[in-house]
């Protein structure tokens, strides 16, 4: 039976609506609308974390999913804060990097029993009952944290008498600062001379770190290296060495980790001595492990994300194409 063309023309629109529900780059949910994420963020402490957020904000996009975004400022108790708003507003999935590693069941139980699976990137929770949340995707700290060890052991391998440390850690609590305190601990245990003279947070910010350096510089009448478990505290602490009248990367040796572009150039100028890579770009992953959460799928409990180390020579290659 042949249709009027009116009918034939609402046909094709109702054809045409079906298409772009399920086109646009697959983000929608099983009613056809936008797939909607809620996000909670630390904050906005760091050079990595503001390249993290921009490639969640832009993936998001790209992927056609919803997100709704929220900075913590560092702190748990904002968070928690949003994930409930995400469960009230009844989001699709939820996904988050905790400040701290403890204290998440309550709000992770919530979320469960709304039925809102839930991601975490970046940093772990440690709540023993893995079934409050779908997956992991990021870094091993732990890894990150015995390479910044091994070059320490490699530049010093043969130095006769004791090596002076003084590390910055990172946020009090939180996963990259436990596991990468642990994983350079680890490694330079094997070692008596190697002696970790001072050591406390600075928050993973630059003000912070060149605080707390200037405090170890003023307490600590030799210092031969830094770790520091971020590129942020290092570029703080190298401004306290310097106003000290001592030459960073020189009269005091200087690890840190993430491989931001102002410590690669920092590396590159000989002011810094080693970077660990840890990897900010994790939104394209997210995108792809929130779209088969809301599908139901089946994603593996941990995803990690592939990392490398920067010398001189390879900061300098690195920096042209640096995005962030
Ligand atoms: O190394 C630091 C940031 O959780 C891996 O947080 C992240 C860390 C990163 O503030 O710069």
């Amino acid at each position: 039976m042949a249709r009027k063309p009116w009918t034939a023309i609402v046909a094709g629109v109702a054809g045409l609506l079906v298409l772009t529900a399920c086109g646009g780059g697959g983000g929608t949910g099983e009613g056809g609308g936008a797939i909607t994420l809620g996000f909670a963020q630390v904050g906005a402490e760091s050079g990595w974390r503001t390249a993290n957020t921009k490639s969640i904000q832009e993936s998001a996009k790209a992927a056609g999913i919803e997100l709704k975004f929220s900075d913590a400022q560092q702190k748990q108790e904002n968070q928690i804060t949003a994930i409930r708003s995400y469960i009230q507003q009844k989001v699709k999935v939820i996904a988050f990097s905790p400040v701290v590693e403890s204290g998440w069941d309550t709000v992770l139980k919530e979320a469960k029993t709304a039925n809102i699976p839930v991601i975490l990137t970046d940093r772990a929770v440690d709540s023993p009952d893995k079934t409050l949340y779908k997956t992991f995707l990021g870094s091993d700290f732990v890894a990150e944290g015995k390479k910044a060890g091994q070059w320490l052991t490699k530049e010093f391998g043969s130095a006769p008498g004791d090596v002076n440390i003084v590390e910055l850690q990172g946020t009090t609590g939180s996963a990259p600062a436990n596991d990468r305190k642990k994983g350079f601990a680890d490694v330079i245990s094997a070692e008596p001379k190697f002696k970790v003279v001072a050591s406390q947070t600075g928050e993973f910010t630059r003000a912070k770190g060149k605080e707390v350096m200037e405090a170890f510089l003023k307490s600590q009448p030799k210092i031969d290296v830094l770790y520091a478990h971020n590129d942020d505290m290092a570029l703080g602490a190298i401004e306290a060495i310097e106003a000290a009248g001592k030459v960073p990367g020189k009269d005091i040796k200087i690890v840190s980790v993430d491989g931001v572009r102002d410590a690669l150039q920092a590396l590159a100028d000989g002011k810094i001595n080693h970077v660990v890579e840890c990897n900010p770009l994790l939104g394209p992953q997210l995108m792809d492990l929130v779209k088969k959460v809301a599908a139901g799928e089946q994603v593996p409990p941990r995803i990690e994300t592939a990392e490398t180390e920067f010398d001189q020579a390879a900061a300098k290659a690195a920096l042209p194409q640096r995005q962030y």
